[in-house]
């Protein structure tokens, strides 16, 4: 354990506010070793939260948290801020079932007044916090911190555009570490760049400070007539200041002094939001997170002193690198495929594609909307574009779906990763919705890999689908270690396939929960209960042959699927509804996610909560059967 002598005393952040401000360094150093032996422990996010240690102790130092509100983008970077609002005592359970979230929430402390864990929402939110403030004719402040890479997503400039006629007290800290999960992309990023590295700028700072401070102004004013200076001298004005705000820095955010200055002088800002734009180190007092190229964004348990991540045991690759892999390989057959990410070129497996292809993949920047409609210009061209965003993600471009690509048909492939439950990283990031919100979109081609092979004929099948849009879903996490064929042939469209013969149940399982429905059937197949197991592939256009043979054939049909109410099931149930077929007493199940957001825990505990393991498939039919959901005891009906 490090020694945490100072830390120890501070149970909120009213405490903190009483440390002289000489020892405020000391804290943060003492925040950083807790927070490094925390992570280590756990796995989560690490380099974010080391380079924001001393902007979250001066910032509690300098505002009246929770009265002011402070609000984290992302929320991944709010570890130390955990440490120092009352949580400490939990980190060691961050991430885990019942423990503490991976990011800013409500729920879990007055000090989280707003819950992110998507980019890009802390402007907009802090906007509202302002708007209810001046309508109350309160006087407290508003804080938005924001990272260089979040600037690169849209709602960033919404909010920015609309700020300064909406308020005039609003404080945005940017902090600028260079670095997204990859290296930022973009004009705003080199923009960001020009603006640190601008010696002029600086030296003209420090000449103007030294000024001021001659002139004897009181120590505030001295500060922000230095800025005003350097602006107009060199810069004649930022972006920034042309949308509104008041442009502060750049400044080292890892100078306390620095740091409690700027803070207590923004506060005195009245008539313009402000934004104080800080360079920090991501991964910052942490050699090994330092040097490694990712800045230790996210990592498993490791060992302190060397910094080595557990390893995952060997065993199949995940299905994010079969995507990357398959695409290298139907990419060399054909010159028109292009890989698009938003920012995730790693988390998505195109950091592969990137190496094999570099001028035909691109990474636009935390910009889901941008990349949708970016991906549909380039299918409206001819081009075989391939969009790999998560589920959860791709819910920001969701309009651009339906009013870019499916609206005009046009052939735009998505590769729809980290689709069902996703462990640690909880519900903001749980792919939940994607099957009903591409479903229900007309002349959409959508696809469920239940094993990797069978991703890796999807991924081929996209490709061929020239006149659609289409899009496959598939887990996050390890395959299953089925062979991938030599030979990747397109399925037939609309076809799923039956994987066990049976005659009294049918287990129609949509995407990767097939494994468990088998185990469900073995199951069923020992209380003498004949079960088939068939794996429907697409939601859309479903098989409607299949589904008409199922329901007429057995006694009950269950479907299976990793996704909320209102997805695959619902489908079939309305199909079967206009077909009629309910009314003949069939008895049909939906397995679905539960009808709530569903908290972090290990993926087996959530898919048993969920009741998607195989033990609830198997009683979910016994149950439909009229039987013991245990025991199997009962009579089937004749
Ligand atoms: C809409 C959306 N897309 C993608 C992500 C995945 N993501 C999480 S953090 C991150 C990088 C954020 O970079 P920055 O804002 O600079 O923060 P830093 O980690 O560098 O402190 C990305 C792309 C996300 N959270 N939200």
């Amino acid at each position: 354990m490090p020694a945490t002598p100072l830390l120890d005393t501070i149970r909120t952040p009213a405490d903190l506010r009483a440390l002289e401000h000489r020892r405020l360094q000391e804290l943060a150093d003492e925040v950083r070793a807790e927070m490094i032996e925390a992570v280590s422990l756990t796995g989560g996010h690490l380099g974010a939260g080391l380079g924001v240690v001393e902007l979250t102790v001066a910032l509690h130092y300098c505002f009246d948290t929770p009265r002011d509100i402070l609000i984290w983008d992302v929320g991944h970077q709010a570890y130390p801020h955990k440490i120092l609002t009352g949580r400490r005592d939990r980190m060691r359970t961050i991430r885990q079932g019942g423990g503490l979230s991976g990011f800013t929430k409500r729920s879990e402390s007055e000090y989280d007044p707003f819950g992110a864990a998507h980019a890009a929402t802390s402007i907009s939110a802090a906007l509202g916090f302002c708007v209810a403030r001046d309508l109350r004719g309160d006087d407290n402040h508003v804080i938005a911190v924001i990272g260089d890479g979040s600037m690169s997503a849209g709602m960033a400039y919404e909010a920015m555009n609309n700020a300064a006629e909406t308020t005039k007290r609003l404080i945005v800290v940017l902090n600028d570490n260079d670095m997204s999960i990859a290296p930022p992309v973009g004009g705003m990023s080199a923009y960001l760049t020009k603006l640190v590295t601008s010696r002029t700028y600086r030296k003209v700072r420090e000449t103007a400070k030294k000024v001021t401070e001659a002139l004897g102004a009181p120590i505030h004013d001295v500060a922000k007539k230095a800025e005003e200076y350097a602006r107009t001298l060199v810069t004649g004005g930022t972006f920034f200041e042309e949308l509104g705000f008041h442009y502060l820095g750049p400044f080292d955010g890892h100078d306390m002094n620095q740091l409690t200055r700027i803070l207590a002088n923004a506060k005195l800002y009245k008539d313009h939001p402000v934004l104080i734009h800080i360079v920090t180190k991501k991964g910052k007092g942490y050699p090994p997170a330092e040097n490694a190229a990712d800045k230790y964004h996210g990592v498993a348990k490791f060992n302190v002193v060397t910094g080595e991540q557990a390893k995952a045991k060997p065993g199949p690759p995940s299905y994010t690198k079969v995507f990357g892999q398959t695409l290298i390989r139907l990419a060399e057959q054909d010159d028109k495929i292009i890989g698009v990410t938003a920012a995730m070129p790693s988390g998505t497996g195109l950091d592969l594609f990137a190496e094999r292809f570099p001028s035909r993949m691109y990474d636009v920047g935390i910009a889901e909307q941008h990349a949708v409609t970016f991906a549909a210009g380039l299918a409206a061209d001819g081009m075989k574009p391939f969009a790999a965003i998560y589920s959860t993600f791709l819910q920001r471009g969701y309009d651009q779906v339906v009013h870019d690509v499916a609206i005009q048909g046009l052939p735009v492939r998505f590769a729809i990763d980290r689709a069902g439950l996703v462990g640690a990283d909880g519900a903001t990031h749980a792919g939940a919705f994607d099957i009903g919100y591409l479903g229900a979109l007309p002349g959409f081609v959508v696809m469920a890999a239940a094993d990797e092979a069978e991703l890796a004929h999807m991924v081929a099948t996209c490709a061929a689908i020239d006149d659609a849009p289409s899009a496959v879903r598939y887990p996050r996490g390890e395959a299953l270690g089925v062979p991938i064929p030599d030979e990747l042939a397109p399925l037939a469209i609309g076809k799923g396939r039956v994987v066990r013969e049976g005659t009294t149940i049918a287990l129609l399982s949509y995407g990767a929960r097939l494994a468990d429905a088998l185990k469900a059937a073995d199951r069923l197949a020992a209380m003498g209960l004949s079960t088939t197991v068939a794996d429907a592939r697409f939601a859309k256009p479903l098989d409607e042959d299949l589904i008409r043979r199922l329901a007429r054939e057995h006694e009950v049909l269950i479907t299976i699927e990793e996704g909320a109410v209102g997805g695959f099931g619902a489908f079939v149930l309305h199909f079967l509804a206009k077909e009629g077929a309910l009314d003949c007493g069939l008895r049909i199940r939906t397995l679905t996610l539960p009808d709530r957001f569903q908290d972090q825990d290990s993926p087996a505990a959530q898919i048993a909560e969920a009741g998607l393991d195989a033990d609830s498939i198997a009683a979910a039919a016994l149950t439909a059967l009229g039987r013991d959901a245990l025991t199997g005891e009962g009579e089937a009906r004749a």
